[in-house]
C-alpha cells in the first residue's frame, strides 16, 4: 500500500500540468513570520488589522512603519529548501504554475519563473494618485514616501482585505487551477478567499489535490492527500528518486 508521499511523487512524475499554491508557511523556515500563528503580532498590533485600506487611511505612518519593518526583516532573509525544491520541480514538469499568496519575493529569489503573486509584492510600491508602480528594494522607504511623478502618497503594492485581486492574475490562477492534473497547497491556512478556493476549483476539474502543512486545515478533509510536516523537509522529498 502506497503512502501519501509515494502517491504524490508518482502523480507528479506522470503529470504534464501541475499547479502549486503557497502561503506564509513555506517562508516560515526562512524566518518570515506567518499571519495567523503565534508570531502574527507586530508591536502588539494584530497584523490582520494593519493589512487593510482603512488602517492606511487612518494612520498611513503606522502602516508604513509595519511594512518598513517587514522589508528590513525580509531583506536579511533568504529562500529555504522548500522554495528551492519548487524551483527544481518547475524544470521537470512541462506546464508548471506557482501561485503564491506571499509577498516576500523568495520564490523568485530561489529561481522559480512562472509565478503568479496573487497578493502582490512587498518590493513594489504604488502611487495612490497616479497608480504608477515602482520596484524599490530599500529596506526602509521612510515614514511617508511620495511618488516621484506626481507627489502623491505611495502605498505597498499588496492586496489588503476588502480589495480586489488583479483580475488578470486571478484569471490566470483560476485557469492554472482548473487545467492542472495535480494541485498542491503548501503552508497556507486556507482561510483567505479567493486563494482558498483554488484547490477546490482544481478538484472539481478532476485534479489530484494534496496539502502540505504542519497541521490539518479546514481544507484537509476535501484534499486527496494530506502530508503533515515542515515544508522545508516535505517539499524536497517530492524530488527524491527522480533522476
Ligand atoms: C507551515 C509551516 C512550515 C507554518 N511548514 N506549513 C468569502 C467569504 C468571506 C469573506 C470573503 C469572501 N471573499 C472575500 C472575502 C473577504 C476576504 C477574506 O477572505 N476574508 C477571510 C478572513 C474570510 N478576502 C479579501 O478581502 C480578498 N479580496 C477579495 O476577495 O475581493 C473581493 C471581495 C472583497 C470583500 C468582500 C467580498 C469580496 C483580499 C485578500 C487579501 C489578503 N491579504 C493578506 C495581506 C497581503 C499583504 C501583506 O502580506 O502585507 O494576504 S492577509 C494575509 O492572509 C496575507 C496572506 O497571503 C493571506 C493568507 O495567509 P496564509 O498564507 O494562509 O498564512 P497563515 O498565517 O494564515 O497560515 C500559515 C499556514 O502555514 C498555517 O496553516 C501553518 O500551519 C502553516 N505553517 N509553518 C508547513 N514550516
Ligand atoms: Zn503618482
Amino acid at each position: 500500500m502506497q503512502n501519501g508521499m509515494d502517491r504524490l511523487r508518482e502523480a507528479l512524475r506522470k503529470a504534464a500540468c501541475v499547479s502549486v499554491l503557497t502561503g506564509a508557511g513555506i517562508s516560515a523556515e526562512s524566518g518570515v513570520p506567518t499571519f495567523r500563528g503565534a508570531d502574527g503580532l507586530w508591536e502588539n498590533y494584530n497584523v490582520m488589522e494593519l493589512a487593510t485600506p482603512e488602517a492606511f487611511e487612518n494612520d498611513p505612518e503606522l502602516v508604513w512603519r509595519f511594512y518598513n519593518w517587514r522589508r528590513s526583516l525580509i531583506s536579511r532573509l533568504t529562500f529555504n529548501a522548500a522554495h528551492k525544491a519548487l524551483a527544481e520541480l518547475e524544470t521537470r514538469i512541462p506546464r508548471f504554475t506557482l501561485i503564491t499568496q506571499n509577498v516576500d519575493g523568495l520564490h523568485a529569489k530561489a529561481g522559480s519563473r512562472n509565478i503568479l503573486e496573487i497578493h502582490g509584492n512587498l518590493w513594489k510600491v504604488r502611487c495612490v494618485e497616479c497608480s504608477m508602480i515602482v520596484l524599490d528594494h530599500s529596506p526602509d522607504m521612510g515614514h511617508l514616501p511620495r511618488c516621484s511623478r506626481c507627489g502623491g502618497f505611495l502605498r505597498p503594492h499588496v492586496v489588503w482585505f476588502g480589495e480586489s485581486l488583479d483580475p488578470d492574475i486571478l484569471q490566470k490562477s483560476l485557469d492554472a487551477s482548473r487545467s492542472c492534473e495535480v494541485m498542491i497547497t503548501i503552508g497556507t491556512s486556507a482561510i483567505v478567499q479567493p486563494a482558498a478556493s483554488l484547490a477546490m476549483e482544481a478538484r472539481r476539474s478532476g485534479a489530484l489535490t494534496a496539502e502540505i502543512n504542519l497541521e490539518r486545515t479546514g481544507h484537509s478533509e476535501f484534499m486527496d492527500l494530506v502530508l503533515l510536516g515542515k515544508a522545508g523537509e516535505t517539499v524536497p522529498g517530492l524530488l527524491e528518486g527522480w533522476s
